[in-house]
Parts: C-alpha cells; structure tokens; sequence
C-alpha cells in the first residue's frame, strides 16, 4: 500500500505528458487527442499538485490572437475549478518545421529572431499564470555534421538569447528564472549543452548567472551514461537545481521516457533520497516541483494513461518511504558509520592550516602506517546490500 498522491507532495506533469498522442517515428498515433481541460481535471483527482506546458500544447501553432485567448481562458478556468497550480512553463522551439536547425542557434538569422519572439511572447504567460521556472530544452539546437554548424558561433548565439531574455524578465520585473535542460543527442545527432556539466559552464558565462539553472531529466543524463543522482547533486551543490524531470531510461538508447523507477530502480531510490534527506541536516534536498517528463508508452490506451500517470507518483511516494525506512534502521547507521560516509564532511584541513602546517605534521606522511591504512576495508558492498533489501521491502 502507497501513501496517496497529494497536493502537499507537488507532483506535477507536463500536458505533453499524458497527452502524448503515441506518434513515433515508426508508427501512427494510438490515442486521441486529449482536451487539456481534461488533463488538468484528470491530474488533479489523482492529487498532482501542479500542470506545466509547452505553448504549442495549450494553443496550436499559429492559432490567431483570437483563439489564443480563448484557449488560454479554457485552460485558467480548469486551473481554478480544481486548484492546480501552473510552476512551470516552456517553449516549442522543435515542432515546427522552420525550427529543423534550431531556434537559438539555427544558422538562419530569421529564425532566430522569430523564436526569440515566440519565447518572449510565452514569457509574458508564464508570468500571467504564475510560473516560477521558465524551462529552455534546446532539442533541434545541434547538428548531425560537424563542418555544418560553427559551435563556438552557435553558444555565442546560445548566449545572447539568453542574455536577452534575463534581461527581459528583469525589466519587466517578473519572478521568473530559467531552467535548461541538457541533453546528448535526438532528435538532432548531437545537441549543443548535452550535459548537466556543459549547461552549467556555459551557465557560469552569462550576463545574469543568478536567473540560469538546470532541469535535469533522468534520461537524457542516463542516455549518457551518466549518473543522474550524481548530477542532481552537483547541481544542488551550485545552487543550479531550479527544476526536475523525472522519468525512468535503461540505458544508453533512444530516449524512452519511461515511468519514474522503471528504469535504473536504484537510482531512483539514491535520487529521491537526496532529494528528500540531502538538505541540511537531513531535510529537504530539493523543495520545488516533482515534475514528472514521462511518455505513457505506445501499447497503452487511455485508461493505461492514467495508470502510469498515477505509477510516477506512487513510485516517488514508496521511494520516499523506503527511503526513510533506510535512514532510520540502526544497522544502517551503523554501516554508514563503518564506511566512514559522514566522515567526507569533515575538512581535509585543521582550521587555520595551510601547505606549511601540512607539510609540518609528521603523522600525516612520515609516521602514517601506510599500509595499515590500505588495509582498511570500506564496507560498502554491506551498506549497498542494506539500500538494495530497503528497495526490496526485505527490512
Ligand atoms: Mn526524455
């Protein structure tokens, strides 16, 4: 038995999500079109909190001031009729045809002038609804041939979108930061920012640093074969994690977008752990949405979208639980303490020391035994095992 999705847990979902159509590039949709009045009242009784989109999701491509509006007005009564919440927001930049070398960065001048348009315009709603986080996938920003695409020219194009937009938000004054989503490759052959290492370097050249982070997905770092607790972890310790995507991946593949916990199960475990205990003294790592970037899978039909919608969530709340039954077992605390985990937090150096004091203190290289200190084991098949029978329910 699960705890129940909740409110309170902020569990959200993308419209693209669950709407998903099940088009691939093989085969034909398998589902209908799904209203996203629908969507918001379907997640919200199954107690997601929150509903993010893409602008194309809410409104058609090119649909007139007009209809936009109409669309929009659908899409906040369904907000307020139900009390979701909308904490994020992100632009197509990858659909449409005239994006095909991208948007930020396609060689063609124009296009990049009209996606910056397009992203502005969809800034100014998130704004208007409410959205914290404005999400930047760069998708089609790549190339499948080298000698076709001047990289260093493209992050200087990369750049100045970006540049242009913080400035944008700051002069209008919105609460607004931005949130890029690393990936490797597909749909392009290679995509520019692949990483969360590559995102948050360029990061780290911007005008406005502070209004740029990440929303790293489990699969495309696990596409590749990266470690996504690892990243998440960095990306807390710079203070970059503005927002998550969470979805389940096996392996170095295309990306599969499966249910969160479907794929690298221990993984999961390890990310939600940090996200639940990584914090100060044991809190909260993470406290903002648990967005779930998932695709209900091609064989399912719509009552099996709504199953896997509910799976994402019930797999987050069991990893939560067996996560804190991990913490509080005593032999645990035990193992932990045998493998010296809690020791990394402790200083290399005194306080006050420097290379002259290190290079004075005749236990730490002339007098160390060694070789008693290589023979100390570590211990941490142990606690591993201990995780693996706390995933297992063995304990
Ligand atoms: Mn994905």
């Amino acid at each position: 038995m699960a705890p129940r999705p909740a409110p309170a847990d902020k569990f959200s979902f993308g419209l693209w999500t669950v709407g998903w159509q099940a088009r691939d590039p093989f085969g034909d949709a398998t589902r209908p079109e799904l209203d996203p009045v629908e969507a918001v009242h379907r997640l919200a009784e199954l107690g997601a909190y929150g509903v993010t989109f893409h602008d194309d999701d809410l409104v058609p491509f090119g649909a007139d001031a007009t209809a936009r509006d109409g669309h929009i007005a659908r899409f906040r009564k369904a907000l307020d009729e139900t009390g979701l919440v909308t904490p994020m927001v992100t632009t197509n930049l990858f659909t449409h045809p005239i994006f095909k070398d991208g948007g930020f960065t396609s060689n063609d001048r124009q296009v990049r002038r009209y996606a910056l348009r397009k992203v502005l315009r969809n800034v100014d709603l998130a704004a208007e609804l409410g959205a914290r986080t404005f999400v930047m996938w760069g998708g089609r920003e790549g190339a499948e041939y080298d000698v076709a695409k001047d990289v260093q020219a493209a992050l200087d194009r990369y750049r100045e979108a970006v540049d242009l937009l913080c400035q944008y938000v700051v002069d209008r004054g919105y609460d607004l930061r931005f949130a890029i989503e690393p990936k490797p490759n597909e749909p392009r052959g290679d995509i520019l920012l692949p990483t969360i290492g590559h995102a948050l370097a360029f990061i780290s050249t911007l005008e406005h640093p502070e209004l740029v982070g990440l929303n790293p997905e489990v699969g495309h770092e696990q596409m590749a074969g990266l470690n996504y607790a690892h990243g998440i972890a960095q990306a807390l310790w710079q203070g970059k994690l503005f927002h998550l995507d969470l979805n389940g991946q096996r392996g170095i593949k295309y990306d599969q977008d499966l249910v969160f916990g479907h794929g690298d199960l221990l993984n999961a475990f390890a990310l939600v752990d940090l996200l639940e205990h990584g914090g100060p003294d044991g809190g909260l790592g993470y406290d903002g949405p648990r967005h779930f970037d998932y695709k209900p899978s091609r064989t399912e039909d719509i009552a099996g979208v709504w199953a896997s919608a509910e799976a994402n969530m019930r797999t987050y709340l069991l990893l939560k639980e067996r996560a804190a039954a991990f913490r509080a077992d005593p032999e645990v605390a035990e193992a932990l303490a045998a493998s010296r985990v809690a020791e990394l937090a402790t200083p290399t150096l005194n306080p006050g020391e420097g290379h002259a004091e290190l290079l004075a203190d005749r236990s730490a290289f002339e007098e160390l035994d060694v070789e008693a200190v290589a023979a100390r084991g570590y211990g941490f098949v142990r606690l591993n095992q201990l995780a693996v029978e706390h995933v297992l329910g063995a304990r």
